[in-house]
């Protein structure tokens, strides 16, 4: 184990509270706040992997198992604060206030599906590999220029941290010491390259001594030990001390894609001994009172009935407009891309 950077753990695999700084503060509501949400998600996830096998959603990226990551931290964030997440952060979008038609939507390929709801500021998932930590790092700077108190969070994978946009992006942040979290989920793969065959440092929070700025390295399936660091570091930020690298350590459950087969590069014991977070929480409430099947039974039910309607919703939206493909490519459409418009349209109308 790395001692340098100890991983952060507030409740243990068993749910026993192993730091006690933190027992006034896991109180009911947030207890079953952080629980609500991952319930929820995890629901949306399953949902999706299902509509895609059935041919009613595009290609997928499950985030089953980072559930505390996602919800721990969009929960940390305040209303006014940024989101730029990738393309398997639809967890942390939906806790933080997206639509949840939409982002089935998205999956089905439609623009439309970006849009965040009316003055939340989510950015589109980013699905080139680690491009959205520069844009985070600007519109923390923009927010530090207008004097506000928000801040950016960026979510990446522990793959995106071989990238240069890595790199200047944490950089850019540090130098200019604008309010932005780095948020690593570190789910040990990079589609099928393990950790240890993309870097040679033992941690990705180490990462930030080059920088000069804070890292730290967290349980990410401990959803209380998420949420208290991101809200730690979302302060030290909007404080003016500038950026924070956080490394939830974490596991996905299934695969990269819908497209993708883990069987084939995880070895088949690997993973095994890992807590899952909702369970990781069900034992803490257990252990502490809070478990109330009438509660679930209940939440279950709502959550359910959301999904389905979610789905009802983004079936019936209108079909796309096949002209959209070439409109918005270029301000002033080229000879070439017109004649291929109009012959595409010509094949349409002859079925
Ligand atoms: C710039 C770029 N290079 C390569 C890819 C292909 N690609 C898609 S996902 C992925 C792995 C990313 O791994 P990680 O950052 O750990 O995120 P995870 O998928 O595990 O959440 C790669 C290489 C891409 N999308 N963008
Ligand atoms: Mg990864």
């Amino acid at each position: 184990m790395n001692t340098q950077y100890p991983i952060k753990r507030i409740i243990d695999d068993e749910g026993n509270l192993v730091d006690a700084s933190y027992q006034d503060q896991l109180n009911e509501q947030l207890v079953k706040d952080l629980y609500y949400h991952m319930h929820r998600i995890r629901t949306f996830d399953r949902k999706a992997i299902s509509l895609q096998r059935q041919g009613r959603l595009g290609t997928y990226a499950p985030f089953e198992g980072q559930e505390a990551s996602q919800v721990g931290s969009a929960l940390a964030l305040n209303a006014d604060d940024w989101m730029f997440p990738t393309y398997r952060d639809h967890g942390a979008k939906l806790t933080f206030g997206a639509d949840m038609m939409k982002t089935y939507l998205y999956w089905n390929g439609r623009v439309e599906g970006c849009v965040p709801p009316e003055g939340k500021k989510i950015f589109p998932p980013a699905v080139p590999i680690a491009t959205q930590l520069p844009h985070a790092a600007g519109a923390a700077w923009a927010e530090k220029r207008k004097g506000t108190k928000n801040a950016a969070i960026a979510y990446f994978g522990d793959g995106a941290t071989s990238e240069g946009d890595f790199h200047e992006g944490l950089n850019f942040a540090s130098v200019f010491k604008v309010p932005v979290v780095f948020f690593n989920q570190n789910n040990r793969y990079a589609i099928s390259v393990p950790i240890e065959k993309q870097m040679n440092s033992e941690t990705i929070a180490q990462k930030a001594v080059a920088y000069g700025i804070p890292g730290v390295r967290i349980d990410g399936n401990d959803c209380f030990s998420v949420y208290f660091e991101v809200k730690k570091a979302l302060e030290h930020a909007r404080n003016g001390n500038g950026p924070t690298l956080l490394e939830a350590v974490t596991w996905r459950t299934g695969a990269h894609t819908t497209a993708d087969d883990p069987t084939k590069y995880r070895p088949e014991d690997q993973g095994k001994g890992i807590v899952e977070p909702l369970l990781r929480m069900e034992r803490f409430m257990k252990n502490n009172g809070y478990w109330d099947e009438e509660w679930l039974a209940e939440i279950d039910e709502k959550i359910k009935a959301e999904v389905e309607a979610a789905v009802e919703a983004m079936e019936s939206y209108p079909k796309a407009n096949v002209e959209d493909l070439f409109d918005h490519v270029y301000a002033n459409m080229p000879l070439e891309l017109a004649d291929q418009k109009a012959s595409y349209l010509a094949h349409l109308r002859r079925g």
